[in-house]
């Protein structure tokens, strides 16, 4: 029954976990929310949100002042006393590029140590095809209960972007996947309670594994195939963004935007979780390989940019200072997870190169841990080069004369470079032919 004597628990508290719980607790609904992280916790029940997120704050706030939402380290007591349990763990990738469900089995160990009948199991972390049947299925009947039978099981995938979650989360459309109707009404109902968005339910959880994934592989083929455009037009001195965007007149065509590289912990991971589930079944992922070879690869391109400007003013990389401008995985945000910026440094790095990055949200350590002297604007401004990485809103406010020694290599199309040559400022960026 979804109604106030409802009680959830909520395994993972991050950028997803912790808007979802907020929500379902101003809903009415209690909700307890189970993380590591005891600073994370101790600030969630103080009503503060401890990740940077618009309206987060005053989400949580509002939910812990009802009463309906507490945080806790204790995920058996948690799940103990619910009637409903959600998995937003992360799912981060290893060095080999496969699925690290860690996180996923060790919360679902917990969960089927107090599972009860007529619980119901939801999984919302993106996680390779399958996993749900194959692998958290298997550790909840450890319980002795069978799924189905005695307890109900859903998936249903986060689609929040950072910067909108919440608007996103109450509006975009739902995919709920099941091991039977049961569980896929229930679940709905749920999150009705949540949503205003359509609430798509599929054929069963496999499926909306799926939609996951395909949704974000689409987006990096898509942005790979940009990125592509783009240094074929380079090379042929056509500016791909002004093609690129004319292009997308055309009622139905959607060519992303090229870039440095794709980041973000969505993005540069879950293409691969497709391929990892394709392989080990013996069939092949050749376009999406490739968009990731192509998105990965672009921090090299930017690296020839970047030696191109400076030999056009007789300098070499090699004991040049590099001035990075922003190191977060795209604008607005502080996030610096998968960013390209990371491996451009360590090119730079490695070409003698002295690294300086400056990031009006991403903090100090986060830009040294990538291997770049944290400096302020003037300082990077100041350098042989001056490179473009992240479109943070700060950088459209760029002038030609703040470009001191003259040389910019612009990675994302948020500055006209006809400014910028038209005051004898050394313009190269992606695309810009
Ligand atoms: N990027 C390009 N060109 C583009 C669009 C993006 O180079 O045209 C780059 C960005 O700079 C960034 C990366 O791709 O490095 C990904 O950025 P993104 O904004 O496209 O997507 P994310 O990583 O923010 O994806 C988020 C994810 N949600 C959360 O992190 C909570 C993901 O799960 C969502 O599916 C996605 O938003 C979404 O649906 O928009």
């Amino acid at each position: 029954m979804i109604d106030e004597t409802l009680q959830i628990s909520i395994f993972g508290l991050g950028y997803i976990g912790l808007p979802t719980a907020s929500l379902f607790a101003n809903q009415g609904i209690n909700v307890t929310g189970v993380a590591r992280n005891k600073e994370r916790l101790s600030m969630i029940n103080e009503g503060k949100s401890p990740l940077d997120e618009p309206g987060l704050d005053q989400l949580v706030h509002s939910a812990v002042k009802l009463g309906k939402l507490h945080a806790t380290d204790d995920g058996i007591k948690a799940a103990e006393n619910s009637d409903v349990m959600i998995i937003i763990v992360p799912t981060p990738m290893d060095d080999l590029n496969r699925a690290d469900l860690s996180a996923v089995k060790s919360t679902s160990e917990t969960i089927s140590k107090c599972l009860k009948p007529g619980n119901l199991v939801i999984v919302e972390s993106t996680v390779p095809q399958g996993t749900c049947h194959n692998i958290v299925i298997p550790i909840l009947e450890k319980s002795g209960l069978k799924a189905g039978k005695d307890f109900s099981v859903a998936y249903t995938p986060e689609r929040a972007i950072p910067n909108n979650t919440i608007y996103e989360m109450t509006h975009n459309a739902r995919v709920i996947g099941g091991i039977d109707k049961k569980s896929v009404d229930t679940a709905a109902s749920l999150y009705s309670k949540i949503t205003e968005g359509e609430i798509i339910k599929v054929k069963n959880l496999i499926t909306a594994e799926t939609i996951k994934l395909i949704e974000n592989t689409y987006r990096d083929v898509n942005i790979a195939l940009s990125n592509e455009i783009a240094m074929i037009c380079e090379g042929l001195g056509v500016d791909a963004i002004e093609a690129i965007n004319a292009a997308n007149h055309h009622p139905r065509v959607n060519i992303h935007t090229p870039g440095p590289g794709v980041g973000g912990h969505c993005l540069a991971i879950d293409p691969y979780f497709i391929v990892e589930i394709a392989e080990l079944n013996g069939l092949e992922a050749p376009i999406i390989k490739t968009a990731r070879h192509i998105n990965e690869g672009m921090p090299k391109h930017i690296l020839k940019l970047i030696n191109e400007a400076l030999c056009e003013v007789g300098k070499s990389i090699k004991n040049s200072n590099i001035g990075i401008l922003g190191v977060a995985y795209k604008g607005n945000v502080a996030d610096a997870r998968e960013t390209p910026a990371r491996p451009l440094i360590n090119l730079l790095k490695k070409s003698d190169s002295n690294v300086y990055a400056h990031d009006p949200h991403t903090p100090k350590d986060i830009i040294k841990s990538l291997g770049a002297e944290p400096a302020d604007l003037y300082k990077v401004l100041n350098c042989d080069c001056v490179v473009l990485v992240t479109d943070h809103d700060e950088y459209k406010q760029i002038k030609p004369e703040m470009i001191t020694k003259k040389v910019l290599v612009c990675t994302r199309p948020i500055l006209d470079p006809n400014k910028f040559t038209s005051e004898g400022v050394i313009f190269k960026g992606v695309g810009r032919g």
